[in-house]
């Protein structure tokens, strides 16, 4: 007779979690790294006393904000090169659709992240509860719908041995590399309590171990001939390159194989940015390196890459007649992108399979002497650009400042506004990992609450958060969450008063400066924010640094502080890096009565012929 264990379905999910390990460089360790909660009804008395019994062993983190929480979880994914991962449960209703935003984040960036949203009573008897939103034409809708197309699995659990199945296909999400996504169980509030005889053999202690799927033959001879023919390849890195810890093949590929290789926001760091082939950032936020070796290359090596608009110059980069995308990837949703030749497999079994093949081709040495002296005129122009002036500093000129004073050991994190792309161009990135944003979704308000999930995940780490004012006012809180924990983060806001990348695209596009900076919006009364202010209230060091000097000296001081510190600084909202870049399409209107708009509308025309959808 199977043994069982008489359990609530909240219990057995905690249990059935702490059973489930990876190992890690030879060591053994549990694949959750703990679960963020805010409880409200709908998850406090059912997980969360459920957490409570498995708190040693997993350990439960309180968060201010559900989609702060998630996003802390997705970064700890992230910073854990997906190999381990973290859960995030809500009280039903608000709590639980606060986590929407960030399950889309996760779904986009292709990372891991267990979302536990209580739901209404599958029994319905005190329907309506406080919360509940009612659909007068059909009785299974909850607010929790509202996960589907934003979770790679979701689930709504109405009987407590519905658990069984649905951790099982969980499990193999969020592991999987080709699926890897946000799940959603979506855990309804009686059922949470409600018990069941649960096999013990569910409970089994399982080891989770990433898979490397090889290439096929087929697609592998193919990609091999289109490599051998090629004269000016280029390689471009994406994130999969890290999850699959594929950094050091693609190095010895790269050299071995005299390939410059360019790299996305996901990507950044695959490479050192001192090594010689690293070219740097590609695309619409590239470098000139890069972007002139793209817009040349016959042969384009897309590893690990969703290809993206800000990566393809929204399809207008690669101009080189007949130019062929080979998609090493280890989903054949983005391996076939763009008609690529598809090369569906692990990104480093994928790389190591082609240098077996490729015998001694090398492209000509005259492409690499193209490429390095390509990478140098962009350092120069880079280090132009991060140089300090006596002026109001520009965003560039802060990341030279947080550089100097930091260096490439620290682990840069950030998500939106106009720094991402000064970023993407400018931050000389050391080991893997060690510039982590999110431009997949580039939500405001991420980076916070993400560099504590990658404090958590690399506690020894230098963790940095460049962001501006406008995504510090839109989430902030957990600045509080990192002084209580313990994991010091150090925060940098260029306050330019208002949404400054957002004004400049208006301007690009031949709008009217609208309702982005606080001067150009409705107001009786010009905001005067003192973040530093703000952020010592909530029990960080804070510094306000009135120039690049004091910022390179408060971020000295700050690295000795033993707790979370904010550094602000103004910076000049009309500045960003013209060197490097790549057009991005932006639909301008057709029809305007403003005649900077026409003009803006007649160059879009202009530019968008560059587009292509197949080669
Ligand atoms: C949640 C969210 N809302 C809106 C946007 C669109 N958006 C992108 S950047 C930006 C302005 C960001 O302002 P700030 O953080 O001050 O950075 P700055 O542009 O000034 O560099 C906006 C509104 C977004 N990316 N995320
Ligand atoms: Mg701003």
């Amino acid at each position: 007779m199977t043994k069982t264990i008489r359990l609530t379905m909240a219990q057995a999910l905690t249990r059935f979690m702490t059973r489930q390990m990876t190992v890690i460089d030879g060591r053994k360790m549990p694949i959750f790294g703990g679960v963020w909660a805010i409880f409200g009804h709908g998850n406090v008395a059912g997980v969360g006393e459920a957490l409570y019994q498995v708190r040693d062993e997993l350990p439960t983190y309180r968060a201010h904000n559900e989609q702060a929480m998630a996003h802390a979880a997705i970064a700890f994914a992230k910073a854990s090169f997906r190999r381990r991962f973290m859960a995030a449960t809500s009280s039903i209703g608000p709590g639980a659709t606060n986590m929407v935003t960030a399950a889309a984040l996760a779904h986009v960036n292709r990372l891991p992240v267990l979302l536990l949203p209580g739901d209404v009573f599958a029994n319905r008897a005190p329907d309506p509860v406080l919360q509940q939103v009612e659909s007068f034409g059909d009785g299974t809708v909850s607010a929790n719908d509202v996960f589907r197309p934003v979770s790679r699995y979701f689930d709504r659990i109405t009987r407590p041995e519905q658990i069984i199945p649905a951790l099982n296909r969980a499990m193999q999400v969020l592991t999987d590399p080709a699926e890897c996504g946000p799940v959603t169980l979506s855990l309804c509030q009686d059922v949470q309590a409600e018990a069941f005889d649960y096999p013990e053999s569910f409970f089994a202690e399982r080891v989770w171990l990433p898979r490397r799927p090889q290439p096929d033959a087929t697609e592998l001879d193919a990609a091999v001939a289109a490599l051998k023919s090629a004269k000016k390849p280029v390689i471009i890195a994406g994130g999969g390159v890290l999850y699959s810890e594929a950094t050091a093949t693609l190095k010895t590929f790269a050299e071995r194989r005299g390939i410059p290789v360019m790299e996305t926001q996901a990507g950044k760091s695959s490479l050192p940015h001192v090594h010689a082939l690293n070219m740097g950032s590609v695309g619409v936020t590239g470098s000139s390196a890069s972007n002139l070796l793209a817009e040349q290359a016959d042969v384009v090596l897309a590893v690990g890459t969703r290809l993206q608009d800000f990566t393809t110059g929204s399809w207008a980069l690669f101009k080189a007649d007949g130019a062929k995308i080979v998609g090493l990837n280890v989903q054949p949703f983005d391996a076939y992108k763009h008609s690529g030749l598809p090369l569906v497999a692990d990104a480093k079994a994928g790389l190591e399979a082609l240098d077996e093949k490729l015998g001694s081709w090398k492209s000509p040495a005259a492409w690499v002497s193209t490429a390095k002296a390509a990478k140098a005129a962009w350092l120069k122009a880079a280090k132009a650009v991060t140089d300090p002036t006596n002026s109001l500093p520009s965003d560039a000129q802060a990341i030279g400042a947080v550089h100097r004073a930091r260096g490439s050991k620290a682990t840069l994190v950030c998500a939106s506004g106009g720094l991402p792309g000064e970023l993407h161009k400018l931050w000389p990135a050391g080991a893997p990992g060690s510039y982590h944003l999110d431009y997949g979704y580039s939500t405001m308000g991420y980076e916070i609450a993400g560099g504590l999930g990658v404090k958590i995940a690399r506690p020894d780490q230098d963790v940095i958060v460049m962001l501006g004012d406008g995504s510090y006012m839109m989430a902030n809180s957990e600045i509080a969450t990192s002084v209580m924990l313990g994991n010091k983060l150090t925060i940098v806001v260029l306050d330019n008063g208002g949404f400054g990348c957002i004004n400049r695209l208006q301007m690009a596009t031949g709008g009217a400066n609208f309702n982005n900076l606080f001067r150009d919006a409705m107001h009786e009364v010009m905001p005067e924010i003192d973040f530093a202010a703000h952020a010592a209230s909530m029990g960080a060091v804070a510094r306000k640094a009135a120039s690049i000097a004091e910022l390179e000296r408060a971020l000295k001081q700050a690295e000795k502080d033993d707790r979370t510190s904010v550094i602000v600084i103004d910076t000049d909202p009309l500045i960003s890096t013209d060197a490097g870049g790549h057009w991005w399409d932006v639909a301008v209107p057709e029809v305007s009565v403003r005649p900077s708009v026409n003009k803006a509308r007649k160059d879009y025309e202009k530019k968008r012929k560059m587009q292509h959808l197949v080669n």
